[in-house]
C-alpha cells in the first residue's frame, strides 16, 4: 500500500516539473555610459573562469586581499566535501576591511549611518574613526579573555556598532554569529546555544517604524534559554544607542550586564594587531532555516568568503571607492554580511547604513537618503520594491539622485515588478542585477556581470563567473537547457564562498547539500560532488536561469527563510495544540507568507484564544517575521496511510487551487471540510498551475 502512494506521488512531482510556463523576456541593455566606467569590462571574463580553467581561475580573487603569509594551494579537496580555499596562507579580515585603506582612504567614510528618526542627523564614520573604534573594542575583547576560535553571538540592530563589533572579533579571531535583531529573545538563545557562546552582545534599543524598541528584554529571554538548552552565559554586552544612556526598561543583572561603553573608558586609544589567521579559519557562523528544526550554522572561511564576496562586490555590484553605495538589507542576514560589510568595505567603498524600515515615514524615504547622500548604487528585494512601489510609485521622481546600478536579491522577482525598478527607481539608466544566492554560498551564484551581459526581467541570468551551475531532475539526470523543465539546481564546482561546514555537524552538511547527488562519498574529486542548492529552476535557451523557489520545507517570507518546522513546534508550544502544519501562501507583498492549520487536543473546544495564543507562540519563539496570515483550527490533518501530513493539499487549500486527486488519502472527507472552512462553501478556485515551490511543498522529509 505504502508503495502505492510513493508511485502516485512521484508521479505528481513530475507533472508539477514539467509544469513550468512563462513568456519570455526581452534584454534590456547596459548604457554605453555604465559601460565605460565598468570595473569589468572584458568579455574574456567568462571564459577565463571557464571549468577548464577551474580552480585556479579563482586566484583572481585572492589577489584582491592582502595576504601576511601567501597561500600554497588554491583548491585543497582532500577532505571533500569540505573544501579549502587558499590554504597555507596568513590573513586577516578586520585588517583587509580597515587597515590597508588608512593611507589612501582614512578621511573617507567607511559608513555613514542613516538613524531612523528623520530629524537625527547621519553619522559618517571615516576608515581613519573605524580603525579606532574597531580596535579599542578588539582590546575590550581580548581584555574579557576572547580569543581566536571562541564564538560570540550578537542580537544587533542595524547600527554602527555591529560592523565594528563584527570586525573587532574579526581582528582577533573570535567566530561571530549575528542573529537578526528581528529575531525573538528566545530564537537568539537556542543559536546561542548550538554555537557554545557564553558572550552576547546587544543593544538597549532602536527605532523601528516610529517606536524605540526595548531589545534588552530579548537578551533576558535569550540568556534564559540558553541556559535551560544547557549553555551558560557568562556576560552580556549592551551597547547604547544614546551613548552614556540608558534607552531601555529592562534592568542590567549586575554581574552578568555591562555597558560597552562604559567598559571602553579604559581602553581608549588602544591599538591591537591583527591577528595573521589560516585562511581556513572560521570568520562567522550565520544560522539559516532547513528542514529541522534546529538551528543551522552557516561557517564561513575568512580568506575564501572574504575573496569571494570582494571580487564580485567590486565586478558585479560594481563598487569603486568614491562610490556611495546603500544596501538597504538588514546586516543580520547573509545578504549584510556580504555586501553590507565585508565586500564593500574590502573594496574601500562608503557603505550606508539605514537603521529602520524602508517605508518610514513614507514611500519617499529611501529616495530622500539617496538624495541626500548621493547613493549611486543601490540594493535591496522584492519585496521592499513591491511594497515601495505599491505606497508610492511615483515617488523616486520627485527626487533628484541617480543611480548608476542597482541590484534585487532574497526572492524572485516578478517582471512587472522588476519593470518597476528599472523604469522609475533606475530612471531607465541603471543597470540592474538580480543576484540569486543563499546563507550558505556567501556570495552569489546567478546573476549577470552587468556591463557585459544584458539583463532579462524574472531571470537572474548565468552563473557568476566562475559558477558553473546545472540542473538535475529527482533521477540525477540533467535537464537540457531551452527544455522549459524544471529540476534542482546545482553548481558543478566549489567556489571560495562556499561555507565550510554546518556548525559542529558535518553529517548534515553532506546529507543536506551533497548526498542526493553525490555517487561516490569516497570520492575525493570535486567533480563528484555537486552542491545542491535547494531552489528549483528552470534554464531558458540562451543560458539564462529562472529561480523559481525553494524545493524544500523553507518558507521565504519577505526575503527571509523560515524553517516549516520550526513553525510548527513553536505552534505546539501551546499546550491545547496537538498537531501543527504550515504551509506557505502567495502574497502580494511578501512574496510567501505562512499560513497554520492545527489540531486540538481531544477535549479542547476550538477558541479565539487558542488561535491567539498560536500566533503569540510564534512571535516570541521566531519573531514577528513568522507571525502566520491564518491560523485555522481543522477537525484532522489530511493525511496519507501511513500517517504523514500531506502539507502540499493544505498549501492548495491556502492557495485557493484545486485539491486534486485525494482518494488515496487515509481521511479524505476532512479535506473537503477543511476547504469549505477556508474557501467557503461555493469553489473559489483560482486558475492556473500552483508556483513550483508551493506545488512541490512538503514533499522533502
Ligand atoms: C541571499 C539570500 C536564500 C533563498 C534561495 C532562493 C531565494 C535569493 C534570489 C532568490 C530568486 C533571487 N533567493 N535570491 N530567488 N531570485 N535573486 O537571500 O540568502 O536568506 O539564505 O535565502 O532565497 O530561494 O534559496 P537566504
Amino acid at each position: 500500500m505504502a508503495k502505492a502512494i510513493e508511485k502516485q506521488e512521484l508521479t505528481e512531482v513530475s507533472e508539477a516539473q514539467i509544469a513550468v510556463h512563462w513568456k519570455e523576456e526581452d534584454y534590456y541593455q547596459p548604457s554605453e555610459k555604465f559601460k565605460a566606467q565598468a570595473n569589468m569590462r572584458d568579455a574574456r571574463i567568462l571564459e577565463k573562469f571557464s571549468l577548464e580553467r577551474f580552480p585556479d581561475c579563482f586566484k583572481e580573487y585572492a589577489d584582491q586581499l592582502t595576504w601576511f603569509e601567501p597561500y600554497r594551494t588554491v583548491l585543497d579537496t582532500s577532505d571533500a566535501p569540505f573544501w579549502k580555499w587558499f590554504v597555507g596562507g596568513k590573513i586577516n579580515a578586520s585588517y583587509n576591511c580597515v587597515d590597508r585603506h588608512l593611507a589612501k582612504y582614512g578621511n573617507k567614510a567607511a559608513f555613514i549611518f542613516v538613524p531612523e528618526p528623520e530629524k537625527e542627523p547621519d553619522v559618517a564614520i571615516s576608515y581613519q574613526e573605524l580603525y579606532a573604534r574597531v580596535n579599542e573594542l578588539a582590546a575590550l575583547l581580548r581584555g574579557l579573555g576572547l580569543k581566536a576560535g571562541d564564538r560570540v553571538t550578537f542580537h544587533m540592530p542595524m547600527v554602527p556598532e555591529l560592523p565594528i563589533t563584527m570586525l573587532a572579533c574579526a581582528r582577533l579571531g573570535i567566530i561571530h554569529s549575528q542573529v537578526f535583531g528581528g529575531f525573538s529573545g528566545q530564537a537568539c538563545g537556542s543559536r546561542i546555544q548550538d554555537s557554545g557562546s557564553r558572550v552576547l552582545v546587544t543593544m538597549d534599543s532602536y527605532w523601528r517604524n516610529g517606536a524605540l524598541v526595548d531589545h534588552k528584554a530579548n537578551a533576558d529571554i535569550a540568556v534564559r534559554t540558553a541556559k535551560e538548552l544547557g549553555q551558560d552565559v557568562d556576560k552580556v554586552l549592551v551597547w547604547q544607542r544614546y551613548p552614556g544612556k540608558y534607552s531601555a526598561k529592562t534592568p542590567m543583572v549586575p554581574g552578568r550586564d555591562f555597558f560597552v561603553n562604559d567598559l571602553l573608558k579604559e581602553y581608549q586609544g588602544k591599538k591591537v594587531e591583527p591577528v595573521a589567521l589560516p585562511s581556513e579559519g572560521p570568520l562567522f557562523l550565520m544560522y539559516s532555516s532547513g528542514t529541522t528544526g534546529k538551528p543551522k550554522g552557516a561557517q564561513h572561511s575568512i580568506a575564501g568568503y572574504l575573496a569571494y564576496v570582494a571580487a564580485t562586490s567590486k565586478w558585479i555590484l560594481d563598487i569603486h571607492p568614491d562610490d556611495i553605495y546603500w544596501c538597504m538589507a538588514d546586516i543580520g542576514w547573509i545578504t549584510g554580511h556580504s555586501y553590507i560589510v565585508y565586500g564593500p568595505l574590502a573594496n574601500a567603498a562608503t557603505s550606508v547604513l539605514y537603521e529602520g524600515v524602508p517605508t518610514f515615514p513614507d514611500a519617499g524615504r529611501p529616495w530622500r537618503i539617496a538624495e541626500r547622500l548621493g547613493v549611486n548604487i543601490f540594493h535591496t528585494a522584492p519585496t521592499a520594491i513591491r511594497m515601495l512601489r505599491k505606497l508610492g510609485p511615483q515617488e523616486p521622481r520627485k527626487y533628484n539622485y541617480q543611480f548608476k546600478s542597482m541590484t534585487t536579491v532574497g526572492e524572485p522577482i516578478e517582471p512587472e515588478a522588476w519593470r518597476w525598478y528599472y523604469d522609475e527607481v533606475g530612471k531607465r539608466e541603471a543597470v540592474i542585477t538580480d543576484t540569486w544566492w543563499m546563507t550558505e554560498t556567501g556570495g552569489f551564484l546567478g546573476t549577470t556581470v552587468p556591463a557585459i551581459q544584458p539583463m532579462k526581467p524574472g531571470s537572474c541570468g548565468p552563473g557568476a563567473p566562475g559558477i558553473h551551475p546545472v540542473i538535475y531532475d529527482e533521477t540525477g539526470a540533467e535537464v537540457p537547457k531551452g527544455s522549459g523543465r524544471a529540476g534542482n539546481i546545482c553548481i558543478r564546482n566549489p567556489w571560495p564562498g562556499i561555507m565550510q561546514t554546518i556548525w559542529g555537524d558535518r553529517d548534515r552538511y553532506v546529507k543536506t547539500y551533497f548526498a542526493k547527488y553525490n555517487k561516490n562519498p569516497r570520492s575525493k574529486d570535486w567533480r563528484d560532488w555537486p552542491f545542491m542548492c535547494g531552489d528549483g529552476a528552470v534554464q531558458a535557451a540562451d543560458g539564462y536561469y529562472r529561480v523559481l523557489g525553494r524545493i524544500d520545507d523553507v518558507i521565504n517570507v519577505a526575503g527571509h527563510r523560515l524553517g516549516t518546522k520550526e513553525i510548527e513546534s513553536a505552534c505546539l508550544t501551546v499546550p491545547e495544540v496537538a498537531e501543527a502544519a504550515v504551509v506557505p501562501v502567495q502574497d502580494e507583498l511578501k512574496g510567501r507568507v505562512p499560513e497554520v492549520y492545527i489540531a486540538v487536543k481531544p477535549g479542547v473546544q476550538p477558541s479565539q484564544d487558542v488561535i491567539d495564543r498560536v500566533i503569540k507562540a510564534n512571535e516570541e519563539v521566531i519573531g514577528k517575521i513568522a507571525r502566520p496570515k491564518h491560523v485555522y483550527i481543522v477537525p484532522d490533518m489530511p493525511k496519507t496511510r501511513s500517517g504523514k501530513i500531506m502539507r502540499r493539499v493544505l498549501a492548495a487549500i491556502s492557495n485557493r487551487r484545486d485539491v486534486g486527486d485525494v482518494t488515496t488519502l487515509a481521511n479524505p472527507d476532512v479535506v473537503e471540510q477543511i476547504r469549505t472552512m477556508v474557501q467557503g462553501k461555493e469553489t473559489v478556485t483560482k486558475q492556473g498551475a500552483l508556483p513550483e515551490d508551493i506545488a512541490k511543498f512538503g514533499e522533502v522529509e
